[in-house]
């Protein structure tokens, strides 16, 4: 594996480095194919985010209903679920079982882990479900995403559908106990927003659904920008500080706790002089 120095890319030059923290989610029911395997194993979904000061806010986990995952292995002993690309990238941060190597175990797709109840850190509810979302890119991240529907317009507009739309629950075979009883946790006051920020954006914008990708990216620049340097924590061990000062402190504390994992990618898509899709490699 060569480092591919910006003159070495047929694409993506200037194209840096995004670090996500990895949050684990606890597969507590386990779909019927990946039943017999890993039946009495530690199965973890694993959420990518650059928020992990809202994770007491979490009502659930989305996920791509067509969205192909793969369960690995990983050198902690746990098995983790996400795309074939995020393994890829894990592979080489010294993450999966043997470095540089990322077999999939076992494939299950987005349809087949809806509904199913999953645990998940530093939130008020006891258990979530994961559900569908549209418009998730399985060339981001893990390709699943963990739901804040208080701080992201995204979320809050995908839960609203779902929460209110029977015909959509029905074409991804959502139950109505799965989302309905599911309402965003206030964790962060931003002055002006309130401490419901992304309902606040989405019904100052008059979003109508989580197809109206304009005005929510609107609404999530808002929320990211404001949150961050105006927000103040309502909840956890940094109770009262800036979002600015907290974050660090959230994520340490999921790190240390064994909550969640650092996990780095390529901000942005790039290919090496000779056709390689490259990745974000640990070097020493
Ligand atoms: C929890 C969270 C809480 C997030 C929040 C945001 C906010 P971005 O914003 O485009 O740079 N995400 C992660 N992976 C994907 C994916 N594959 N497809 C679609 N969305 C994805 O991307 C980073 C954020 O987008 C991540 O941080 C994740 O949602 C989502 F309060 O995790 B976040 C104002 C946003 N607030």
């Amino acid at each position: 594996m060569q480092p591919c120095a910006d003159h070495d890319r047929a694409k993506g030059e200037g194209v840096g480095v995004q670090e996500y923290v990895g949050i684990k989610i606890q597969l507590i029911d386990m779909p019927l194919t990946l039943q017999k395997d890993f039946g009495d194993k530690k199965v973890f979904l694993i959420a990518a985010t650059l928020r992990p000061e809202t994770m007491f806010g979490q009502t659930n986990c989305y996920v791509l209903p067509e969205g192909e995952y793969g369960v690995y292995e990983m050198k902690s002993g746990e098995f983790f679920v996400m795309s074939e690309r995020a393994a890829r990238n894990m592979a080489f941060q010294e993450l999966t079982k043997e470095d540089t190597k990322y077999p999939a175990l076992a494939k299950v797709t987005g349809q087949e882990l809806i509904g199913k109840r999953l645990k998940t850190p530093l939130t008020s509810y006891e258990f979530v479900y994961a559900l569908p979302m549209l418009t998730i890119s399985m060339n981001k991240g893990t390709g699943i995403v963990t739901s804040v529907p208080s701080d992201s317009p995204d979320d809050y507009a995908m839960l609203r559908d779902l929460q209110t739309k029977k015909g959509l629950r029905e074409k991804y075979l959502v139950e109505e106990e799965w989302c309905v009883p599911f309402e965003p946790i206030p964790i962060i006051d931003i002055p002006g927003l309130g401490n419901l920020a992304a309902k606040t954006c989405v019904e100052n914008l008059k979003i109508q659904s989580h197809k109206d990708a304009e005005k929510l990216k609107e609404a999530k620049d808002m929320c990211y920008l404001e949150g961050f340097y105006k927000g103040i924590m309502l909840v956890g061990p940094a109770k009262g500080e800036r979002v600015e000062v907290a974050k660090p402190i959230i994520k340490d504390y999921l790190m240390k706790e064994g909550f969640a994992i650092p996990y780095y990618e390529p901000e942005g898509e790039v290919v090496s002089r000779s056709g390689d899709q490259c990745i974000v490699a640990l070097k020493f």
